[in-house]
């Protein structure tokens, strides 16, 4: 890899000139060291109105162009974003402070989605269906819907982005894209790597993806908005509980990925040292600021004492500190909130009786980011606190003895997104994948870390959306059934008679 060290050399390789860093009144800073990199200059929400026209005249536009065309363009993307993968992964570490390799593996999951995105788009299939009718024949036709409005987390600044407009740009819909005002700097690196594709595809609408930068008045704007077919959100229940009504109100189309509250079962017979590698991934990967990471543990009693043992050895040894430094396992929280709602949360777990290991300020790490040992915490049952999701490496372990027990526990949270067991017991797998209410189950692996050729989300709070893989495209496309009649004669359906 390119060794890009400092926030100047990174922006510069990502395309930045000095001045559209500067002057702005957005304050970028990094949580590595809380330093200022950038202040942007904001979309004025007066702009929006324009902003939204304009996207609809790129689709006027981008529909009539045939769906592998619109794939090639998807397919130069990939290629951008190949060429830019050490730049942008490292504006990802500097921006959103994961690790180099999580920097890196989230480019990878936008390269993995333009490739499915390109094969997708000479597969937009419809069905044909037998019409009860003689000399007609009935089928699904799949069309595309209008401009979409992307709205994305600070977590997954560029992943979330792309797993929604290559799948949005090649059924047709132009994208708005408005992410989160704590990694701005990477939605507008990903517009510069897109205006490049753009270039060399050559005869693209004007408009095709459009980046606003600001607050809750531009998201506002995109969600009321008559124009906007389309809103897919990533964040909070809290977000999701603003977008969804609102756009519901006028009969529009929701994607939401909201909240999570991820938890793995271990079995007696589950392979320990595994399972002991596949917790602190997915617990602690991404400081635990996945949507997917794991926060439940629901472990047999018989091996619950020796699993919390090895895990607090395990606890005990990661490396903690700057992101960029090689051998970092765990970066900072994204700023001192996060790391203020993990204390406070930590206080309400000893306040319902848990034993805290782990969860103190880290020592030892860069001044300025909020760094702090991540916790495992055992607990007596799943107390209010253990039902929310903190968005920050808190592990909530609790016993069972019986299976049953731990399903009705696992499924007992308002979220629904991810859930796995450790078992080498085919009965329970199998009864487990029927069991968990989540939009993710998996066997023997953990909760995050998923594909991109599955389809991505789930259920209660979470939202119900999908993304990603598998038919997830059908949410930015509308179906038509088409019933043509090449007969001679107007027979009814059901037999009604209507001779006039
Ligand atoms: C998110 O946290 O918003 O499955 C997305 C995973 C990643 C995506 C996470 N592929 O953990």
């Amino acid at each position: 890899m390119t060794q890009l060290s400092s926030a100047a050399e990174i922006l510069a390789a990502c395309g930045f000139d000095k001045a559209e860093l500067a002057g702005g009144t957005l304050a970028v800073t990094s949580p590595i060291d809380g330093a200022e990199i950038a202040r942007l200059a904001e979309t004025p929400v007066d702009d929006m109105p324009a902003i939204i026209a304009q996207a609809g005249a790129a689709f006027d536009a981008w529909r009539r162009v045939p769906a592998p065309r619109r794939g090639e363009l998807i397919r130069l993307l990939g290629e951008e974003l190949r060429a830019s993968k050490d730049a942008l992964g490292a504006l990802v570490t500097l921006e959103a402070g994961k690790i180099v390799s999580e920097g890196l593996g989230e480019v990878q999951e936008m390269i993995d989605i333009c490739d499915f995105a390109v094969g997708l788009s000479r597969q937009l299939y419809g069905l044909t269906i037998a019409s009860e009718r003689p000399g007609h024949v009935m089928r699904e036709t799949w069309h595309p819907m209008g401009p979409a409005a992307v709205i994305t987390a600070f977590n997954f600044p560029v992943a979330v982005w792309s797993w929604n407009t290559a799948l949005a740009l090649v059924c047709g819909d132009p994208v708005i894209w408005k992410p989160s005002e704590k990694a701005p700097l990477t939605a507008l690196a990903c517009a510069k790597i897109f205006a490049r594709a753009v270039a060399r595809f050559g005869d693209a609408p004007e408009g095709l993806l459009q980046v606003v930068i600001g607050g809750a008045d531009l998201g506002a704007a995109l969600t009321a908005s008559p124009d906007v077919p389309i809103v897919s959100a990533t964040g909070s229940t809290r977000m999701g509980r603003i977008v969804g009504p609102e756009v519901a109100k006028r009969f529009g189309r929701t994607i939401l990925e909201l909240g999570g509250n991820n938890a793995m079962i271990v079995a007696p017979s589950a392979d320990l040292d595994m399972a002991v590698r596949a917790i602190v991934f997915s617990a602690v990967g991404t400081a635990g600021q996945r949507c997917t990471s794991l926060r439940r543990l629901i472990v047999h009693n018989s091996v619950r004492e020796a699993l919390v043992e090895r895990l607090v050895a395990a606890y005990a040894t990661l490396p903690i500190g700057d992101p960029r430094k090689a051998g970092t396992l765990v970066g900072p929280l994204i700023d001192a909130d996060a790391r203020d709602r993990m204390l406070a949360a930590l206080e309400r777990a000893r306040a319902d009786g848990g034993t805290v290991h782990g969860g103190e300020p880290a020592k030892d790490a860069p001044e300025g980011g909020a760094y702090v040992a991540p916790a495992v915490v055992e607990m007596p049952g799943q107390t209010e606190v253990v039902r929310e999701e903190t968005f920050a490496p808190i592990l909530y372990v609790m016993g069972y003895d019986d299976l049953e027990d731990a399903f009705a526990m696992q499924n007992d949270v308002p979220q629904g997104l991810s859930s796995c067991i450790f078992t080498l017991d085919l009965r329970e797998a199998e009864e487990f994948l029927q069991r968990s209410d989540c939009g993710i189950a998996n066997v023997n692996i953990g909760p995050s870390g998923a594909e991109i050729g599955g389809a991505f989300g789930g259920e209660k709070e979470t939202g119900g959306g999908r993304e990603s893989g598998s038919d997830a495209w059908k949410g930015y496309m509308r179906r038509a059934t088409n019933t043509v009649n090449y007969s001679a004669a107007l027979p009814l359906a059901q037999g009604v008679k209507f001779d006039v």
